[in-house]
Parts: structure tokens; sequence; C-alpha cells
């Protein structure tokens, strides 16, 4: 396994639409477990495989990382079947969008369904965080950052922070 660099927005690949996976292969899951490791090192409880520049529809999550316990999970080729028409207002992150913070609606249950790292297709409902993580994920394979969904001031300013920060951290 190996950890591999995250891209910070505005990274041009960050808005690509991610393929679809033909086949849950041994590549496929060298790059399920990579991103795993990645997301762990970045402290993150989930990825998607375009943040570390691969354009097919893979996802992983660990919801448990925050407790310091170990529950992955990975998401390929995910599709959302029903959302609700309740939705809730989340504080969410990115780590292409290191150290901004802001509050997204979305519905706030979903039932989607995706193929597991066995290949096997199953169906999961999601509610609260999971919901929110994975409705944030599935947007990452469509280009789509939770900077996009606030507003086109409160987005530039975001952006604007990430830039200076990266300006920062090469000076030093
Ligand atoms: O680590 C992450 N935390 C998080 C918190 C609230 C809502 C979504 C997320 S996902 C994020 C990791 C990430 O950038 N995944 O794409
Ligand atoms: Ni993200």
């Amino acid at each position: 396994m190996s950890i591999r660099p995250i891209l910070i927005a505005p990274d041009p690949r960050l808005k690509a639409v991610s393929e679809p996976v033909a086949r849950v292969d041994d590549e496929i899951k060298k790059l399920v477990d990579d991103m795993l490791e990645s997301m762990y090192a970045a402290e993150g409880i989930g990825l998607a495989a375009i943040q570390v520049g691969v354009p097919r529809r893979v996802l992983v999550m660990d919801l448990a990382q925050k407790e310091g316990r170990r529950e992955p999970q990975a998401f390929i080729n995910p599709r959302i079947l029903w959302a609700s028409d309740e939705t809730t207002l989340v504080q969410e992150g990115c780590l292409s969008v290191p150290d901004i913070w802001e509050d997204v609606e979305r519905p706030s249950r979903i039932r989607a369904e995706f193929l597991d790292r066995d290949g096997t297709l199953q169906a999961i409902d999601a509610e609260e965080l999971l919901a929110t993580c994975l409705q944030h994920e599935m947007d990452h394979l469509n280009g789509i950052l939770f900077i996009d969904h606030l507003s086109k001031l409160k987005r530039s300013i975001a952006l604007r922070k990430v830039q200076k920060a990266k300006r920062l951290e090469k000076a030093s």
C-alpha cells in the first residue's frame, strides 16, 4: 500500500467527471487500499479517487476514524436511488479544500447502491454523517466540491484562503 498525494483546489483535475469501473479487479483493489491509507494519513473520514488524481467512480470512507477505530468502507460506482425531501444543514470540510468549514444543505437521508471491494452489489440506507459524507464524496465523482454549494462570494473567499495557505507553505 502507498500514500498518494491529495490534489488541492483549484486543481482543474478536481472538476473532472469520473468514469465508472467496469470490473473490480486487482488494480481497483490496490486503488481502494491506497486511498484508505491516504485518507487515514490525512485524518479524513472519506476520499474520492479523483482527489488522488484517478478519475474513476471509487470512494472510501471510515466514519469511525474520529473515534480511533477502523471501519473501512469502499463504494464503487455508487448511485443514489432515493433522497428525502427533508434536508439538513451540516458543516463540511474537504481534504482538497484544507481548513475551510462551511454549512451545506443536503437531503437528510438517502438510499444508494454500489459495488463493495469484492465487487458485490450492495444497497445502503444512510442518514446523518454517513448520508452527508456519501453525498459529498459522490459530488467529487461529478467534479463538484462542497464549496460549489456556497454563494459565489463565500466560494471565492474560500478559494483565496486556500491559495494563500498554499503560497505561504511554498515560501516556508
Ligand atoms: O474528512 C472529511 N470530513 C468531512 C466532514 C464533513 C462532511 C464531509 C467530509 S468529507 C472530508 C474528506 C473529504 O474531503 N472527502 O472528499
Ligand atoms: Ni472532499
